[in-house]
C-alpha cells in the first residue's frame, strides 16, 4: 500500500484492537492512531499518535498531509446509549466526522475510506428475524438515524464523486482489551467483569432482549477482509449486513454459568431495553458472505471461554 493510514477514534473499543491489527499487518509506523484523549499503553506505545477532535477539519487535513496518509478508518461516534442523552452532541460528532472525511476523499487527497455503520439503522418496523440486507428502515435513535443517514451519503459519494468507501453494519462488539463506552449492547461485556469479581449481574436488559452479537476478532477480520477486498467485489456502498450469532441475556448467563459454579443473574431494564427491542434479533448476512467472502470463526461457546479466560487475567 503506498501512503499511510489513519485511525481516527483509535482509542475505543473497536480502534484500539484494529490499530494494533493494522500495524502488525503493515508496520508500526505506517498507521497513525489519532483519538481524543490517550488511550491503551500498547497503542501509544506501538506508533505514531496525534490528539483530535474528529469534528476539527483543519486539524484532520493538516494530520493527513503531515504523515501522507491514503487510507482512513473513521471509528469516532458517540454509541446509542450516550447518544439518547446528548441527541446534538452526538449528531455533530457522527455527521461532521463523517462529512470531512468523506469531502476530503472527495478531492482525491485520500483514496480509501471505512466508516463503521451498525444494526441500530434498523428500527421497531424492521423484520426483526434474520433481517434482510435491504429492507425497511426506520430507526428511532439518535444514534441509529446518524448511522442509516450516514450509510445514505457514502452511497451518495461513491456514486456521484466515486469515493471508494467501504462500511460493515457492526452487531455488538464483545472484547476484552478495551471497555466500550455508552452502548446498548454493553451489558454483553460488563456481564463477564462482574461474573468473575462478583458472581452475579444485573442486567440492564430483560432477560429474552435478543441482539445480534460478535467477537472482537471477527469484527477485525470483516474490517480487514472488506478494505482488502477488490473494489469490484463491493457492491453495497452504503454498508453491509454482518453477523456472527444472537443471544439473551438469560443464555448468555446460562453458558458463563457452565463455567462460574453459582453465577447469578437479575434483570431490572433501563432506558437501554427500549432501544434494545427497536433492533433486530438476528441479522442475514448472506449478502456480505457472497460479495466479498465474509465468514465468522466465533460462535457463543468460543466467546464465552476467550472472555473469561481475557477478563480472568485483566483482573489479576
Ligand atoms: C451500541 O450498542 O450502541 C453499539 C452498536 C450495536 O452499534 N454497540
Amino acid at each position: 500500500m503506498a501512503g499511510r493510514i489513519l485511525i481516527i477514534g483509535a482509542c475505543g473499543q473497536i480502534g484500539t484492537e484494529l490499530t494494533l491489527k493494522l500495524r502488525e499487518i503493515h508496520g508500526n509506523d505506517q498507521v497513525i492512531a489519532s483519538d481524543i484523549r490517550e488511550g491503551a499503553k500498547e497503542l501509544m506505545e506501538s506508533g505514531p499518535f496525534e490528539t483530535l477532535n474528529a469534528t476539527d477539519e483543519p486539524h484532520i487535513r493538516k494530520i493527513i498531509q503531515d504523515y501522507e496518509v491514503k487510507e482512513v478508518y473513521l471509528m469516532a461516534a458517540m454509541l446509542s446509549a450516550t447518544a439518547e442523552k446528548a441527541p446534538m452532541k452526538a449528531w455533530d460528532l457522527n455527521m461532521d466526522s463523517l462529512f470531512h472525511i468523506l469531502n476530503i476523499a472527495k478531492e482525491g487527497i485520500i483514496e480509501k475510506v471505512f466508516w463503521p455503520s451498525s444494526i441500530a439503522v434498523f428500527g421497531p418496523t424492521t423484520p426483526k428475524d434474520d433481517t434482510p440486507q435491504t429492507t425497511i428502515m426506520e430507526p428511532t435513535t439518535v444514534y441509529g438515524i446518524s448511522k442509516q443517514t450516514g450509510e445514505r451519503w457514502c452511497e451518495y459519494y461513491f456514486n456521484k464523486f466515486g469515493v471508494d468507501v467501504r462500511s460493515i453494519r457492526y452487531p455488538g462488539i464483545i472484547s476484552y482489551r478495551t471497555l466500550p463506552g455508552g452502548g446498548t449492547t454493553d451489558y454483553a461485556i460488563e456481564i463477564f467483569h462482574e461474573a468473575l469479581k462478583n458472581s452475579s449481574y444485573t442486567s440492564f436488559l430483560a432477560e429474552d432482549a435478543a441482539l445480534p452479537m460478535m467477537y472482537m476478532d471477527d469484527a477485525i477480520k470483516a474490517t480487514v477482509d472488506i478494505m482488502e477486498a477488490p473494489a469490484e467485489k463491493i457492491k453495497v456502498r452504503s454498508s453491509y449486513n454482518l453477523a456472527a450469532m444472537s443471544f439473551t441475556p438469560e443464555i448468555l448467563a446460562s453458558e458463563i454459568k457452565k463455567h462460574i459454579n453459582g453465577f447469578k443473574i437479575s434483570y431490572d431494564p433501563d432506558f437501554r431495553q427500549e432501544i434494545a427491542e427497536s433492533w433486530p434479533s438476528s441479522i442475514d448476512d448472506t449478502t456480505a458472505r457472497e460479495d466479498w467472502g465474509w465468514k465468522h470463526e466465533f460462535n457463543l461457546d468460543k466467546l464465552t471461554t476467550t472472555m473469561l479466560e481475557g477478563v480472568g487475567k485483566s483482573l489479576k
